[in-house]
């Protein structure tokens, strides 16, 4: 079922899922409605969430925090650099350049992906979802930054994958506060749309969006961000103020101590938050350093002041989002603030004077991005019917392609998706070309990016030769079993007289292989067709991998050049690929008379009862296919980045792994508490309801074993396995049980005497 939406920010973690009556955001254990993006690797078990922020400053080593910074991000950028300085944590460089976390967790050093710890909160706000909802969860969306690049927003894929989710759609966060502003709105301006800027301003970015709205349509049409300047960056001109007035008051060096960074870090986010509501507030902290208490205090003006030059930067996304709209300030109808960082009061007052009108906070600042994910993912589901609403998004970056000659000539610089481009998106072009070409996807202009990314995306081999010794995937996934049946269908395409290997892949290991040369797939130029696999032998393997991969030739090699139709598509996800490629077909001489016939598309099974009817010999049959179909060619997608599908098997592996030392350790937890309440328990009972049903030498027995156990909980039994204390509440028991039920037996006579007086 999908109704999911969730709004992953880089300090807070919000869920809304969309019910019949509305949208909800969801609580989690502590009652709260954001979920602090913190995983703290505690002795034995994860903390996540709100446990996890609540370990960060005694556990500083083993918290992870701040990750959605980190995603698709290389470790020698001086940005990331800058902000590696800030985190506690140890971290070195990837083999892929990547960057790498490490810390020790259950007696051993561990290293993660960002992707991974990304995936550990995803997981996390799966269950409390799941536990919110009483049903299990994997369809939802998931608010990204429009700024993100393919390889990010892969990045968040995978995590989610590793999750057991399922994205619908990763949503540009204005985007998703656009859908939720606009589908309620009844009231518009009269004539034309109303024009709407919505500023994002969160804890380590800034994004802005113009939107125009119209009934039943909404339409963005700019985006622009800064992506390092949020909250954060206000709290660390704080951080910096009080430092340096330490350096001089108390002679310490806040900066030398970890633990002191993070404190008085955590300090200065508290008062500038106090200085959102009041002109003036005091810091205090105790025992900040060297056995140093430390007092400090700032006017709301004089934060104003060391912050001018970060309040300044807010304004250039706006105008430049305004700029990129091609809307004059005037055309503008209103200004919402969301996103927790725009609490800054002068914020408030730049976003005034930029747009001349006071913005407006009609939204719920920290809920909205969520809230809006949830929308979207009720109106793409088949559950819920939404009130027809279109959604038509922008994509921020240019996006060209080049070829072995070059970026392709029939679009200016070889860019196909223009800056602005709705999207989802597909464009097809023609080429002529033989043999095996080579494609490239690219961002045309680094300036639009943030700084730090790469540009290229990914890059394609086009075989019109269908080489044998080519392998190609045809199709992977990864196949978790959530129901308790045991089969799996799984659908794909092949072509004409080729031959197939299916693979069934549990972690690295083969499990099941066989070879599909089915004289079934003589019959069709493209054949649809599922497979059936049955995996009962392996109930027990929560992940295959399931892999396709093409072993035969088919078709002969073409001197001349040849038409061909390359489909380039920008998803719903804002991931840029070559979709497919196919030949027209027109260069095949065709017996029955026709020449080229390009305008059908892939052939549909049905229309396979044709070709079964002509028993031709096999090459008569295939070049007539070929001259009225147009037939797929192997294109072989190289994505620059990111996890492979093995990479992912194991990173899934080792969740499932992480998951289960959680649950056992809070079932242990529990067993352990219901062991010591037995005992406080009991022991009130031997004073009150059980006094007059033990003799006084079961009273001192039970006593004693009470308090056995007691001094055995806080002693050696303080880290017990789930099971011995089990086993020890039994004992426990087994003592007391005779004396609750002389107690019980005696209650229930009370009763019925008491049933026949009042007869
Ligand atoms: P991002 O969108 O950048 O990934 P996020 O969505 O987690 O991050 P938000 O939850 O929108 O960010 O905002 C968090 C920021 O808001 C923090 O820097 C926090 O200090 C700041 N903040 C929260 N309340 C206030 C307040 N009352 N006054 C000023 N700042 C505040
Ligand atoms: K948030
Ligand atoms: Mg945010």
């Amino acid at each position: 079922m999908s109704l999911v939406g969730f709004d992953i920010g880089n300090e807070n973690l919000v869920i809304a899922v969309a019910k019949q009556r509305g949208i909800d955001v969801l609580l989690n254990d502590e009652s709260k409605r954001e979920n602090p993006a913190v995983v703290s690797f505690g002795e034995k078990q994860r903390f996540l969430g709100s446990a996890g922020a609540a370990s960060a400053t005694m556990n500083p080593k083993s918290t992870v925090s701040q990750v959605k910074r980190l995603i698709g991000l290389n470790y020698s950028e001086p940005s990331v650099q800058d902000d590696l300085r800030l985190l506690p944590f140890e971290t070195s460089e990837g083999p892929d350049g990547g960057i790498l976390i490490h810390l020790q967790y259950l007696n051993e050093r561990h290293t993660f992906t960002p992707v991974q710890i990304l995936a550990m909160l995803l997981a996390h706000l799966k269950q409390i979802a799941e536990k919110n909802l009483e049903m299990q969860i994997s369809n939802c969306v998931i608010g990204i930054p429009c700024y993100f690049t393919a390889l990010q927003r892969r990045a968040y894929l995978h995590a989610a994958q590793i999750a057991g989710l399922s994205p619908v759609r990763l949503m540009h966060d204005c985007t998703a506060v656009g859908l939720g502003y606009g589908i309620y709105k009844s009231e518009f301006p009269d004539r034309g749309p109303a024009n709407v800027v919505f500023v994002d301003v969160g804890h380590s970015d800034t994004q802005v969006a113009v939107v125009s709205f119209e009934p039943g349509h909404m339409k963005v049409l700019s985006h622009a961000f800064d992506s390092n300047l949020g909250g954060r960056d206000f709290d660390e001109v704080l951080v910096k103020h009080f430092a340096a007035m330490f350096r001089e008051q108390y002679n310490i060096d806040v900066y030398s101590s970890t633990r002191a960074s993070i404190r008085l870090r955590a300090a200065c986010e508290k008062l500038k938050k106090v200085l959102s509501a009041n002109p003036e507030a005091p810091l205090s902290i105790e025992c900040l350093m060297d056995e140093k208490d430390v007092k400090g205090y700032i006017k709301r003006d004089e934060f104003e002041n060391l912050a001018a030059p970060l309040l300044e930067r807010i304004s250039i996304p706006c105008q430049k989002a305004l700029l990129e709209s091609g809307l004059s300030v005037d055309k503008i109808h209103t200004v919402e603030l969301v996103g927790s960082g725009s609490r800054i009061p002068a914020i408030t007052k730049i976003i005034n004077s930029l747009f001349r009108k006071e913005a407006g906070r009609t939204l719920n600042a920290s809920e909205c991005v969520a809230r809006g994910c949830a929308l979207q993912c009720a109106m793409l589901g088949p559950i819920f019917r939404v009130r027809e609403y279109e959604v038509e998004d922008c994509f921020p970056f240019s996006i060209a392609f080049a070829s072995d000659e070059g970026p392709i000539r029939s679009v200016a610089d070889g860019v196909l998706f223009p800056k602005g481009n709705p999207f989802p998106s597909t464009k097809v072009l023609t080429l002529y070309r033989n043999d095996i070409f080579h494609m490239e996807a690219y961002y045309a202009n680094h300036n639009e990016l943030p700084s730090g990314v790469s540009t290229g995306i990914s890059s394609y081999k086009c075989n019109l030769m269908g080489n044998s010794l080519n392998q190609r995937d045809l199709e992977t996934g990864t196949l978790r079993k959530e129901s308790g049946r045991g089969a799996l269908k799984f659908l794909t395409s092949c072509l004409y007289g080729e031959a197939f290997e299916l693979k069934v892949l549990k972690a690295n290991s083969l499990l099941y292989t066989k070879r599909l040369e089915d004289g079934r797939f003589r019959d069709r130029a493209v054949h649809n067709f599922s497979l059936l696999f049955r995996f009962r032998e392996y109930l027990d393997t929560l992940y295959l991998m399931i892999s396709i991969t093409q072993i035969g030739p088919f078709r002969v090699p073409n001197e001349e050049k040849t038409k061909i139709k390359v489909k380039f598509e920008l998803n719903l996800h804002g991931v840029v690929s070559i979709d497919s490629a196919s030949l027209v077909g027109d260069h095949v001489d065709d017996s029955s008379g026709h020449n080229s016939i390009d305008t059908h598309s892939n052939v549909e099974p049905s229309n396979s009862e044709s070709s079964k009817k002509s028993n031709g010999p096999l090459g008569h049959e295939m070049r007539r296919l070929m001259a009225v179909r147009r037939q797929n060619i192997l294109v072989d997608e190289n994505i620059y980045g990111g996890m492979a599908p093995d990479e992912l098997c194991r990173a899934q592996e080792k969740e499932l792994q992480f998951t289960q030392q959680d649950i056992n350790m809070e079932r242990t937890k529990e067993k352990k508490n219901a062991l010591e309440a037995y005992v406080y328990e009991t022991r009130n009972k031997l004073l009150d309801t059980y006094r007059s049903f033990a003799t006084d030498f079961e009273k001192d027995e039970i006593s004693s074993n009470l308090q056995q156990t007691e001094d055995w909980i806080y002693g050696d039994g303080d880290d017990e396995s789930e099971n011995v204390y089990t086993e020890r509440l039994q004992d426990l028991k087994k003592i007391v049980d005779p004396i609750e039920n002389r107690y019980k037996d005696e209650a229930a006579r009370e009763q019925a005497t008491r049933n026949l007086l009042n007869c």
